[in-house]
């Protein structure tokens, strides 16, 4: 277990006082330490949660950052305080930040930095590592590893403080790191004897840095505003997809007014549903496969052209071959401008901000703007009205066992009642139903997977989303997804936190009926134990567990939870035949090119 080191410089008579700063005696001079540095150097920076876990060398830090007031929401596993971080992030525009121990703990939070620079999302891996003169020689240090080196392509930026005096600037860059330009993951290595490094009080205090600006505005060009909205106006069959970019921006009341003002259909991308009512006339959500071929002019606002988007091209876009291009003009707004032309030709890019961006459009478009062909329009109304008929029969079902659909009936009702709730949601076939069936209202309501389709973010997602905004957190979870994260229905507990977890319990990984082809004992791959009861979990903690068979079950449970606010789990009995392998991406899954 290593020495512990000592706190202060050998010699140094010192005491702590209150406000957490360290006090020599009478004949020497106030110092401070690396601990209370970096607590000092968060708090100045509005830094007001920390999710980690607890271990050396950050036991102490954990205590003194709550003794100096930090809320410190401890996780049962980094991956969980790692993925609460991230999404703390997307939701505020600060930097979260998760705090892990040396190389296994780094580890179990690396996968949410990577998961949060691929998303886009800031947040800063604070890892305590071991010491580096004996990590440099590789002579088996207390959980040694090169930690900066590992994190270094997952994360935005990657950085190293030794001197208890370089504290604060290593937290102002990793601070600008995360939220600047594209914000991103970004990992801050604090080898243990730092923490016990100590250095005059007041040259401590100077040595923070409140950073100034952190995430500048960026204007975009008046001739790349002038090009995108003159595309804009020519277009016949114009649409504007928003992704999550748009929802981070937090420019929500340009955003509305830059889709009213034009009359221009959108499509949401998942967690920028809400960003509009998801009932807004202009919403072409429920006519997807109609607009995507047909537009002539596409706008994003804060999405890539990544597989989500099928890349720009092939038959979901009109092309004739899965890599052809369907013939659409784009336009796209993003604060990276490495982004156009990453998957087709960009015909338009607006490079900056959102808010910024969307502002200067706003001017752009100017008051005598004519609203898309009615043509466009009605084709789309007509497509949307369909197919909203058809969901609304289907939902309306009460089949025996209760099936996605039926359940979801229910969930889109209270989410409908409480639109301030936040809904997280994971699985395959629980993920998609759940992004089509239910509607959101409000902006950042919507937390999901994301850009790599990643199941394990729930439970972390859940807890910060709960904390971070005090409101109602639904969460909505595949049983296998849930397994990932499930232990921190007792963090949920912990904390008393308003979250009612539904587990969609069909018995296995999307499907519950596949079968050992060989007869032998074990199950098959997919499988799990039929009839599991995920209620009892949270009743070992002291949470509510509800065992629900049919919709009316489902939603009294619901019902209850949202309005006593009380740490719950639901295990909601799903039709195991339900739903499709992979949900909607069944067509990702590569099958054999052998004959049978
Ligand atoms: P989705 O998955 O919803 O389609 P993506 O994660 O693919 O969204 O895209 C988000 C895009 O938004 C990224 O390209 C990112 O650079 C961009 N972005 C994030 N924040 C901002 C911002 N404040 N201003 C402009 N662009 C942003
Ligand atoms: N591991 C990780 C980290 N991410 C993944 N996406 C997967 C594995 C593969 N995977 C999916 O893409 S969805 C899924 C897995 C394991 C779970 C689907 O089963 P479920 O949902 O029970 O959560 P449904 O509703 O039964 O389909």
């Amino acid at each position: 277990m290593g020495t512990v080191e000592p706190r202060v410089a050998a010699g140094t008579d010192v005491k702590l006082i209150s406000g957490g700063q360290i006090a020599a005696n009478a004949q020497s001079q106030d110092v401070t330490d690396g601990f209370h540095l970096v607590i000092d150097a968060l708090k100045l920076n509005g830094i007001d949660t920390v999710f980690g876990l607890p271990g050396i060398p950050i036991t102490d830090f954990t205590r003194m950052a709550q003794a100096a007031g930090l809320r410190v929401i401890s996780f049962r596993h980094e991956q969980n305080a790692g993925n609460a971080a991230a999404i703390a992030g997307f939701m505020t525009q600060k930097p979260g930040i998760c705090l892990t121990v040396s190389a296994p703990g780094f580890l179990n939070g690396l996968t949410a930095l990577a998961n949060a620079t691929t998303n886009c999302f800031p947040m800063i891996l604070i890892s305590g590592s071991s010491e580096r003169e004996i990590v440099d020689l590789q002579q088996g240090d207390y959980e040694e590893m090169d930690q900066l080196a590992i994190a270094k392509p997952l994360a935005k930026a990657a950085f190293r403080v030794l001197h208890a005096e370089d504290i604060g600037v290593g937290i102002a860059r990793a601070i600008r790191a995360a939220v600047s330009g594209r914000p991103g993951g970004v990992y801050l290595d604090l080898p243990a004897k730092l923490f016990a490094q100590t250095m005059d009080a007041e040259a401590g205090k100077k040595s923070l840095i409140k950073v100034v600006d952190p995430a500048p505005k960026q204007i975009p060009g008046t001739d790349a505003v002038k090009r995108a909205v003159e595309l804009l106006r020519g277009a016949r069959k114009p649409l504007i997809v928003l992704g999550k970019g748009a929802a981070y921006a937090q420019a929500d009341a340009d955003i509305r007014a830059l889709i009213e003002k034009t009359g221009i259909p959108y499509l949401p991308m998942s967690m920028a549903k809400g960003l509009l009512p998801d009932t807004h006339e202009q919403s072409a959500a429920a006519a997807r496969s109609y607009v995507l071929p047909e537009a002539d002019v596409v706008m994003l606002v804060g999405a890539r052209l990544n597989w989500l988007l099928s890349h720009g091209k092939g038959k979901t876009w009109g092309g004739k071959t899965h890599k052809d291009w369907g013939g659409q003009k784009f336009i796209q707004i993003d604060i990276s401008p490495q982004e156009a032309d990453s998957n087709v030709r960009i015909d338009a890019p607006v490079v900056g901000d959102i808010g910024s961006c969307v502002s200067a459009l706003l001017a752009g478009i100017g008051s005598s703007w004519q609203n898309p062909p009615a043509e466009w329009l009605a084709a789309i109304a007509e497509r949307k009205n369909k197919n909203v008929a058809k969901m609304a029969e289907t939902l309306a079902k009460d089949p025996k066992p209760m099936n996605f659909h039926s359940a979801l009936n229910v969930v889109r009702d209270i989410v409908k009642a409480n639109p301030d709730a936040i809904l997280v949601n994971e699985g395959a076939n629980a993920l998609d139903f759940t992004r089509s069936i239910v509607d959101m209202y409000k902006p950042r309501k919507r937390l999901d997977v994301g850009t790599w389709g990643i199941m394990g973010i729930g439970m972390g997602f859940a807890v910060a989303a709960a904390v971070v905004s005090g409101e109602p957190v639904i969460a909505i979870e595949g049983d296998s997804a849930f397994g990932f994260s499930g232990m921190e229905v007792e963090t949920i507990c912990r904390y008393k936190l308003p979250v009612c977890v539904v587990v969609f319990n069909n018995n296995g990984v999307y499907r519950g009926t596949d079968v050992n082809p060989t007869g032998g004992p074990d199950v098959a791959p997919t499988v799990f134990v039929k009839g599991a009861r995920y209620d009892k979990l949270i009743e070992a903690f002291g949470g509510v567990g509800v065992h629900a068979t049919t919709p009316a079950e489902l939603r009294k449970a619901m019902e209850e939870a949202v309005h006593s606010r009380k740490p719950t789990l639901i295990n909601a009995v799903i039709d195991e035949a339900a739903g499709t392998e992979s949900g909607r991406i069944t067509s990702l899954n590569p099958t054999s090119g052998k004959k049978k």
